[in-house]
């Protein structure tokens, strides 16, 4: 007891061991604290553990987003290609984690259901696998943004009886390599084009019998243009590790890619499509996040790209009326998520790939044997759902997460996150979101700015402990402040209408929706600033105690 409070279990709890809660738990164990790390999966890896569909894989630079190879965690980690397949992740994962040592801080096979505020106690109360209970004076969530799986709400999809399963949950051999990765002589159906169903696409077009691939709605994707890394290659990348993460920390995104000075609109045509045509054979995101400064904020600009990228896929895909149905109609270019590709148009060139538009005729049901549209049935060995996720807050809403008074945090939010630096939400002290909403690691290169984030949270964390403080919570002031500017901001892109993963769409009682930003805006340099300006006036913003 310490001034008629418990003493908690242990300092610190941190949820989840993906690449940015192993790091977590590795710093503050550093610093003496007690840490206890609880993570749902077998093993580390986060996203890269769960994610082991054919063709998953890194689209930014493995090295630009290899932070434990950057810093002193991995020095000698040698990438084989320049944007890395998930099974090289996985390795990585589990190389910095035996490097780092945090194996023994964490509960593996473990999750979390539920996490309440002792009011008065400065402390959470853990609920570990439904029944077992451990105290910690800081709770931390590393729970990724993209994690929680969506299904679809189809009719039947619990009857069919052949093999079906989401994206993310793919079918593990017993001794745990993935299994179905060859479709050899079967009728595969996959549901959904986002960056995950590009992906997969492909590859399964390779083997399988025939392939039906239900679009509801087309995405803008890009070539990704990924090669092999020789050693000489390597050996010239690890000469420049600082230079590397110096230079990515200076981007909006973390990616290794500074935007043009110039807008599109005052640039001549054939200029512009020269550049166009240069970025879009460059490898990488370049063509995103390199292009024309005004993409983004200006609707004629971004038909410039969107009309050249169109003209790209009628020429890659033989059939006219295919390709039209693969060119996005209802959103600028780069409003959503863009896919990175390889050799995605082109899959749609064999005969034993079809597209299912089922905008025109959309799905009824899963049955026993297959998927019903409106106007056919699709006799099948194997469904994939690749259907996304409950993106940033989602993984938080199926923990049963109450602060103060008792305030269930998903109630709070029903309207939308309220936070101050996506770090913290009123009501809930002590309570930390690792890239979670509204904070400035979830729309950037997580593996370099989950980890940045990680080390501001150890330095409040470190700084707190040096004062003998127990408490934090943002003042309702600080919260509106950012949460308006959160809301503000994303509201004058291109982005603020569109129907993609990082935006949470509420229905009012009236019956409207309301779209509201999950994601900070402003660029992973400019919210690093602002956090160090908190930091740096001593935590201006939260009330310590
Ligand atoms: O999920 P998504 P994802 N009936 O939400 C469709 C990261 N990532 O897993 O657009 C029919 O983008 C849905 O259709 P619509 C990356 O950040 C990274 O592909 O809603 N279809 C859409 O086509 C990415 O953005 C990598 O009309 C339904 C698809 O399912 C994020 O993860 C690789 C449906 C979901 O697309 C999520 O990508 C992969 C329904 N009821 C993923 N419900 C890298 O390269 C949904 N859909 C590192």
């Amino acid at each position: 007891m310490k001034d008629g409070k418990r003493i908690p279990d242990c300092d610190v709890i941190v949820i989840g061991a993906g690449l940015t809660g192993m790091y977590q738990a590795y710093l503050l164990d550093k610093e003496g604290m007690s840490v206890l790390g609880v993570e749902a999966g077998e093993e580390v890896g986060g996203t890269w553990y769960w994610n082991r569909y054919p063709g998953c894989r890194l689209d930014t630079e493995s090295y630009a987003y290899g932070y434990f190879a950057l810093t002193g965690i991995l020095p000698d980690w040698k990438w084989s290609e320049n944007f890395a397949g998930q099974p090289e992740m996985r390795r990585y994962a589990n190389a910095a984690a035996d490097a780092m040592d945090i194996r023994r801080l964490f509960k593996f096979q473990t999750r979390v259901t539920a996490a309440h505020y002792l009011d008065g106690q400065d402390m959470w109360q853990v609920t570990l696998n439904g029944d077992e209970l451990v105290t910690c004076r800081h709770l931390i969530s590393a729970t990724g943004p993209l994690s929680a799986t969506r299904m679809p709400n189809i009719k039947g999809v619990e009857t069919f009886e052949g093999e079906s399963f989401h994206s993310s949950r793919w079918p593990t051999k017993a001794d745990g390599t993935p299994d179905c990765m060859d479709f050899t002589g079967k009728r595969v159906g996959i549901i959904g084009t986002g960056a995950t169903g590009v992906q997969i696409i492909p590859i399964a077009a390779e083997t399988a019998r025939e392939l039906h691939v239900f679009q509801r709605t087309p995405n803008w994707c890009t070539p990704l243009g990924n090669s092999p890394l020789s050693d000489e290659q390597m050996a010239l990348i690890r000469k420049r590790h600082t230079t590397i993460l110096e230079y990515v920390k200076t981007t909006d995104t973390a990616f290794p890619y500074h935007r043009d000075r110039r807008k599109a609109v005052e640039v001549p045509k054939e200029e512009r499509d020269a550049f166009f045509e240069t970025l879009y054979d460059q490898p990488g995101y370049g063509i995103w996040l390199s292009g024309f400064r005004d993409l983004l904020t200006n609707a004629e600009s971004n038909k410039f790209l969107a009309d050249f990228v169109a003209d790209k896929i009628r020429q890659r895909v033989k059939d006219p009326a295919v390709a039209e149905k693969l060119i996005p109609t209802d959103h600028p270019f780069g409003s959503k998520r863009v896919p990175m590709e390889s050799n995605y148009y082109e899959a749609y060139n064999k005969d034993t790939v079809h597209l299912v538009d089922i905008r025109e005729s959309p799905i009824q049901e899963v049955t026993p044997t297959g998927i019903r549209t409106a106007d056919r049935s699709f006799d099948l060995d194997v469904i994939i759902y690749a259907t996304g996720f409950d993106a940033v807050t989602g993984s938080l809403d199926r923990i049963d997460i109450r602060g103060k008074d008792g305030r269930k945090l998903k109630e709070v939010w029903a309207d939308g996150p309220t936070t101050f630096l996506g770090l913290q939400a009123r009501g809930f002290p002590n309570f930390f979101t690792l890239v979670g909403p509204h904070n400035g690691s979830s729309f950037c290169n997580v593996g370099v700015c989950g980890a940045l984030q990680a080390e501001w949270v150890t330095r409040m964390l470190v700084y707190m402990e040096a004062k003998g403080l127990t408490y934090s919570e943002p003042t309702q002031e600080a919260e509106d402040k950012w949460t308006e500017a959160i809301y503000r901001d994303f509201s004058t892109t291109l982005m603020a209408d569109v129907n993609a993963w990082w935006v949470k769409s509420v229905t009012k009682p009236d019956g409207t929706v309301q779209k509201r930003a999950l994601v900070y805006v402003g660029g992973g340099a400019e919210y690093r600033k602002q956090c160090e300006r908190v930091a740096y006036s001593g935590y201006k913003g939260f009330e310590l105690a």
